[in-house]
């Protein structure tokens, strides 16, 4: 314990450790100027307002945050903010509210004897965190350990981690939840562009002639990209391609009902119909693309009448679509997990790439192949959290990205793994392969959001240890935790998220943390120097610092943002978007990548990539004869609910009960009614759902939101082959019938 206590020596809150016999004490942690363990701390605001950026989905929304004597009272949305311009969705206005909760962790938790997690100091947590993960890694190498991050933590933590864990801890494996939601558009840019680079800009939702929604319900998942959409005022097309009649689909002029994973040929057969009818910018194809001819010939087979068997959309729906991107001069492609959760999502996002890149609507006002980003920081995590890309979007197996990075960073290259990271999927895979022996979870709930959770849970009791880092000791992750360490949220620490528009924001601390609770920036510090790494970090000594090594790791790269200044300076802004290289000139004005036709590929040129289409993995059949979808259930709803069941507002706006959707025709032929409790089914395990009759999913269909902990009993575990994304959105189930029952599936 004592060299523990002299590394933390260069920590100017060690002596305090000593005087409290090693304990961080409530006084300690709410010294000025945060725990004095950063050069510019992550210290309370005076009085008066700041904005700063939410902390939920990656629209990035500016919320003004009212402070009186440094903290947080309330907030509004921000009207100035280029972003929502005055508008949040309930999630933003409830955001301060879901942090006072009782469940929140306030110090480190260890299991003991008896099985049960009780409370200890944080030298003791980082005691037990550091023997026992050196133990594993001594006796199954040190690949044994691994870990999970997130899309949800400031990009500074982000990178914290992923370099301490891979360069100060010599783990190799480590992925994010990113791999639930983004991998596939990740897969798909790069090789398409030769960057992970989303092009666009919100104007574009304002400034396009169609737009096409295809996997994606932003009235409930995105709703103020939608309110962008609703001031558009060039009388646009909305083209919404989802099984399920959602809200989106509601406001769209053309609702394309596919069949579940049916969009790759769909798309194929659109641009067979473009390319057939001479409806193609043959000088963009030519100047800008690689790959046409064999595209052109690949797609002849996509004739309209296999579309219209594999889609089961009317012949004059495909056409209709085809010809309407034809005739007004900008359309504009979105997609989320619709495409994205897909055995095949990464040549199924390719196939709406290729019909961007063919009809020349990409890099103008009102154009582009725009995946929509989930996380408030899945952006920052695809560039910088150290797990499939190498610091800053480098690459782990090129040798001189490891030399510039390390030049940079001022370590060993030798410390740089060579190879990738195993993903979300293999390191479940590497436990029960016992080839990973620990793992250390931050800030995402493996133990429900993953696929197959009966699965799942079983692979997450072979661990020896297991390390939960979360500000809620309740979650189903936390409860299944060896140690947990409590963590900081949202409005409790600074640093930046990158949104789906490549917009860099700023997060401020406008509240205390509660308890002993640290900001994952230093609890990874903490670690560090526990560790014996703290002199690799020495520079990393608050997010500010960081930011200034995330502006070198950048620069040169196509996400260059040397020339963001810093905090205070971006704020001033309203955020600002990549690239922005040092000395440009309006750093403040919106941009879009690709106007001048040159794409990241060393030829300058896009890929058109494809490939033949595959049915389902999992077809229904007389024994489990429907398709489950699963998704978002409301605007009121964050993912497994952590955060906004502490709402009582938010609670009022959304269902009580787990819900699943089943169309009134099947209801009648199963003679189930509305609201009655049924059984759904998989080949994986059962739920108990309150039957939702409407005509919003089609007939075979059934729909449950993702928000409850029952959902993933069901769901399949398949993957994309590129990015190893789970399917999560369709498996085969059944619905059985069962007397009323007064206990349901809580959340
Ligand atoms: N309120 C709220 N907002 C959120 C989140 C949240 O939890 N709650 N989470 C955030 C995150 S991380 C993400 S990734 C985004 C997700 O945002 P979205 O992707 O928009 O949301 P989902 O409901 O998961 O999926 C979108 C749609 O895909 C459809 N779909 C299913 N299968 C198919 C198919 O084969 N083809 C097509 N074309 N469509 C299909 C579903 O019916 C669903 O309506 O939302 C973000 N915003
Ligand atoms: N069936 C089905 N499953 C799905 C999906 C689907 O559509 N269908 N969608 C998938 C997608 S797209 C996603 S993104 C995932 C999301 O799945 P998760 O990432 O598991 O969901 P969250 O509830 O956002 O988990 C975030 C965790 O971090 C904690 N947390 C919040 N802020 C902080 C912080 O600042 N620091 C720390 N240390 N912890 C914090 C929260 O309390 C919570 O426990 O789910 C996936 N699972
Ligand atoms: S739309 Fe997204 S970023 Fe905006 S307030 Fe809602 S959750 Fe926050
Ligand atoms: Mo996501």
């Amino acid at each position: 314990m004592s060299s523990m206590l002299e590394t933390l020596g260069q920590l100017p809150f060690a002596s305090l450790l000593h005087q409290r016999e090693g304990t961080l004490t409530r006084e300690l942690l709410q010294q000025p100027g945060g725990f004095g363990l950063g050069q510019v701390p992550d210290r309370l605001l005076p009085n008066g307002t700041t904005t700063m950026v939410c902390g939920y989905c990656s629209t990035g929304c500016g919320l003004k945050i009212h402070l009186k004597d440094g903290e947080a009272v309330n907030l509004s949305a921000a009207t100035s903010y280029p972003v929502n311009m005055g508008m949040a969705c309930p999630k933003g206005w409830e955001a301060l509210s879901v942090m006072d909760a009782p469940d929140r962790a306030k110090t480190p938790l260890l299991r003991n004897s008896a099985g049960r997690l009780e409370p200890v100091s944080w030298d003791v947590a980082m005691q037990q965190y550091v023997q026992r993960l050196r133990a594993i890694q001594d006796r199954h190498g040190p690949h044994s350990v691994a870990f999970i991050s997130t899309g949800q933590m400031p990009t500074e933590e982000m990178a914290f981690l992923g370099a301490l864990a891979k360069f100060g801890m010599g783990m190799r494996h480590g992925d994010g939840n990113t791999r639930q939601c983004m991998a596939t558009s990740v897969v798909a840019y790069k090789q398409a562009f030769g960057f992970d680079a989303p092009p666009y800009t919100y104007a574009d939702f304002e400034e396009s002639d169609v737009l096409v929604f295809a996997g994606a319900n932003p009235c409930i998942a995105h709703p103020i990209m939608w309110e962008r959409v609703m001031r558009n005022r060039r009388s646009p097309e909305i083209v919404v391609i989802d099984p399920r009649m959602t809200e989106t689909a509601m406001y769209a002029s053309q609702h394309l009902a596919i069949k579940p994973k049916s969009d790759q040929p769909l798309f194929y057969g659109v641009a067979k119909l473009l390319i057939d009818r001479g409806w193609i910018d043959e000088a963009f194809i030519a100047a800008s693309t690689e790959g046409f001819e064999d595209f052109a010939r690949f797609v002849a087979d996509y004739d309209l009448s296999r579309v219209v068997l594999e889609t089961g959309l009317r012949p004059e729906q495909i056409e209709r679509f085809a010809e309407t991107i034809h005739e007004r001069d900008r359309t504009s492609f979105w997609w989320t997990m619709g495409v994205n959760q897909s055995y095949q999502g990464v040549r199924t996002a390719q196939a709406l790439i290729n019909l961007a890149l063919i009809t020349n609507n990409i890099g103008r006002p009102g154009t582009g192949a725009n995946s929509i980003t989930g996380q408030c920081n899945a952006m920052g995590s695809r560039l910088f959290s150290n797990t499939t890309n190498l610091l800053g979007g480098h690459d782990f197996a090129n040798p001189q990205h490891r030399q510039k990075i390390a030049g940079i960073l001022h370590i060993d290259e030798q410390k740089i793994p060579t190879e990738n990271s195993w993903a979300y999927n293999e390191i479940m895979e590497g436990i029960l392969r016992d080839k990973i022996k620990a793992l250390w979870i931050i800030c995402t709930n493996t133990a429900h959001s993953w696929i197959n959770q009966n699965h799942a849970r079983e692979v997450l009791d072979r661990l020896d240890f297991l390390v939960v880092q979360d500000i809620y000791h309740t979650t189903e992750t936390a409860t299944m935790a060896d140690l947990v360490l409590p963590a900081a949220g949202w409005g409790e620490k600074e640093g930046t998220f990158i949104n789906s528009e490549r917009r860099i924001g700023v997060t401020r601390k406008v509240r205390k943390a509660p308890g002993q609770a640290l900001s994952d920036f230093n609890i990874f510090k903490l670690i560090a120097h526990s560790w014996g790494c703290g002199e690799m970090f020495a520079r990393w000594s608050s997010p500010a610092a960081v930011f200034e090594i995330l502006k070198e790791l950048s620069r040169g790269t196509p996400c260059d943002f040397t020339g963001a200044r810093d905090y205070s300076w971006i704020a001033q802004q309203g955020g600002v978007q990549w690239p922005c290289p040092t000395g440009m000139e309006s750093p403040a004005q919106e941009r879009r990548l690709f106007e001048d036709g040159r794409f990241f590929h060393a030829n300058g040129k896009a890929k058109l990539l494809f490939e033949e289409s595959r049915p389902m993995p999992e077809q229904p059949n007389g024994e489990f004869p429907f398709i489950l979808l699963t998704g978002r259930g409301s605007a009121s709803q964050w993912h497994t609910q952590t955060r906004t069941s502490k709402s009582a507002v938010l609670r009022k706006l959304y269902p009580e009960h787990l819900f699943v959707e089943v169309n009134p025709n099947d209801a009648r032929s199963l003679g189930v009614v509305h609201n009655e409790w049924i059984t759904v089914e998989s080949r994986r395990g059962n739920l108990r759902a309150m039957a939702l009759l409407t005509p919003a999913v089609q007939r075979g269909q059934v729909f449950i939101p993702m928000h409850y902990e029952a959902t993933n009993r069901l769901t399949d575990a398949v993957f994309d082959p590129y990015s190893k994304q789970p399917s999560y959105k369709c498996c085969a189930v059944k619905l059985v019938r069962g007397e009323n029952e007064s206990h349901h599936t809580p959340w």
